[in-house]
Order: structure tokens, then sequence, then C-alpha cells
């Protein structure tokens, strides 16, 4: 009989407003050292089958979003990080730092306080307070195109802006339909085809997009339906996502510094977000996420390579 080898791999899974977060802790490939940018390709490159294997069916499923927790490379960092998910990986993740700071207070690795932490696409600040709640200082956000109009086949002439934060988004406050959990099979239909519009027209970097409509709750300032890469909807009201609609906010002039914008998810989750201006003639803000994650699972997986779907179920 032939000897067969099982590499364990050890996952703390909590969730954000709803949304998952699977942060590896031990087991997961060695990246090298470096800045985590080149660290993410290294990652896509070489082991992209260990993403695959993270939060693909049938261990994970499509709207679980991973985490691998490495060695920052700025030093003033507690740790770093580099978000994936069922296509492929993130910049940022909003919902996930979150995650991932409540599941390092799990471990005992942090207490209540600031903290450093490095991602391919800059450092974030993230403050566990001592209620639990965590707020991200989240890397430079700006809108880069306002009012861009997409023809999209089968619907007509969609409207919306192009803006960073973190990840970069498509933005579409005037629509027909309404954000409700019952609607998320045509929200996602809707969104799909608007993304390949506004890929194809001229923004192949966009890969989330985001609707906007009135919220549920007498206290939130507006809901969301955010529609991940791989076609999945953030059950979390999206960190990166809030970052990309605060800079808009900002740009308008509708939102002030400081003042508090609370954006309620699709499945009513809420965060709660403000900016302060890093260049106002650039338009370039500093968006700050407040929001509460729970751990809910300490796992060891079990990567046997006789399994047929060892390495996840890849489209
Ligand atoms: O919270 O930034 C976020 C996020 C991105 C994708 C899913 N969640």
């Amino acid at each position: 009989m032939t000897k067969t080898t099982i590499k364990k791999i050890r996952f703390i899974d909590s969730h954000t407003g709803g949304e998952p977060t699977r942060i590896i802790i031990e087991g997961g490939p060695d990246l090298g050292r470096g800045p985590l940018a080149s660290r993410r390709d290294t990652f896509r490159l070489e082991h992209d089958r260990f993403r695959s294997a993270i939060v693909n069916e049938p261990r994970g499923s499509d709207v679980v979003v991973g985490a691998l927790l490495v060695k920052p490379d700025d030093k003033s960092c507690a740790a770093g990080v580099i978000f994936f998910n069922n296509v492929g990986y993130l910049g940022m993740c909003g919902h996930g730092t979150i995650g991932l700071v409540v599941t390092l207070a799990h471990l005992g690795r942090i207490k209540p306080g600031e903290h450093r932490i490095d991602t391919p696409v800059g450092v974030v600040t993230a403050t566990l307070h001592a209620n639990g709640e965590v707020s991200v200082a989240n890397v430079p956000s700006w809108r880069a195109n306002k009012g861009v109009t997409v023809s999209v086949p089968g619907i007509g002439p969609v409207t919306g802006d192009v803006a960073w934060g973190g990840n970069w988004f498509f933005l579409v406050e005037k629509h027909a339909h309404k954000l409700a959990l019952a609607n998320v099979d045509e929200l996602t239909d809707f969104c799909w085809r608007v993304r390949q519009a506004v890929n194809a027209q001229g923004f192949p970097e966009v890969d989330h997009v985001e609707l906007f409509g009135p919220p549920g709750l007498p206290r939130a300032h507006s809901r969301n339906f955010v529609q991940c890469p791989g076609k999945a909807y953030d059950r979390s009201p999206c960190g990166t996502g809030t970052s990309a609609k605060l800079a808009c906010l900002a740009a308008d002039g509708r939102l002030a510094e400081g003042e508090p914008w609370i954006q309620e998810s699709i499945i009513g989750s809420t965060f709660t977000g403000s900016f302060r201006w890093l260049d106002r003639a650039r338009g370039e803000v500093e968006p700050v996420i407040t929001g509460s994650a729970f751990v809910n699972a300490e796992t060891t997986a079990l990567l046997d390579e006789t399994d047929p779907f060892c390495w996840g179920i890849r489209s």
C-alpha cells in the first residue's frame, strides 16, 4: 500500500456582519519575504491551488474570503495579510480586516488598541476597541470617474462612478431594483451584466459592483448590494466598498469630514464610516470603517493528495 501524505492546515473562521473570513494561522505556503504585493504575486503564481483548497467547495463556498497571515514587510505592523476569494486575490478587505483583528484577539496575540496591518495595497491601521468593535483606517481612497454611462446588453444605459477603496468598484445609485434578500438572483444578474459592460467599456480593473438604495433601518443612511469578483454577494456592507462610497460622497460634498455614514448591507448588518481629507485637490480621503466580528470556528483542515478534490472544485 502506498503511503499518503496528509498536510494539516489550521484556520479560524469568523464573520463580520454575516460575511465570512477564514484566517490561515498555520500550514500555509511559504511566500518568502518582501513587499506584500510581490508575495501576493508569488501566492498567485506558485500556490494558487492552496487558495482554492481553502475557500472553494468542498471545504468552503463561493462566499468565503480567505486570509493568509504572514510576517509584515513594514516592521511597524503587527501582522501582514493577503486576502483571497473563490476566483483570486483582493487588494484589501474591510470586513476581513475586522475579522482578522477579532481573530488575533481571540488567539491572545493582540490587546485593545491600535495595530498596523500590512496588505498588498498598503498599510491600514486597525483599532480594537474595549467593547470589541474594530475601526479600520483604510488605504487612501478616491473616485476616479464620475457619472460613467455604460450600455449594458439586455438592460440599456446604466450610470455609475468608478472609485477605489482598496479594490475597484462601480457604484450605481440609479437603478430600478429593490435591494432585498428576496431579489438576490435578479440583483446578481444585473450586477454581473453591468460589470461586463464596465470592463468592456474601458475599466478592466473594476471587479466589484455596488448598488445603493434606501435603508431598511431608521438609523442607517443607505443600503447596498455588493457583488464580489466571483459573483458572490457581500453579506456585510463591504469595507472597501463603503470606503469607495465615502470617497464619492466626499467628492460630491454630500458628507462632511468626520460625519458618520451608516451603511447597511443587503442582510441588514451595518458599518459606520467616516472620512478625513488627505488631499482635497485630488479628492483623496482616508476612510475609517467600524464594525464587529465574531469567531465561530477553529479548524484543522486535512489536505490529502489522494482526494480528487483536495484542491477544491475549480471552474
Ligand atoms: O469588506 O472590503 C470588504 C470586502 C471585499 C470583498 C468582500 N468584502
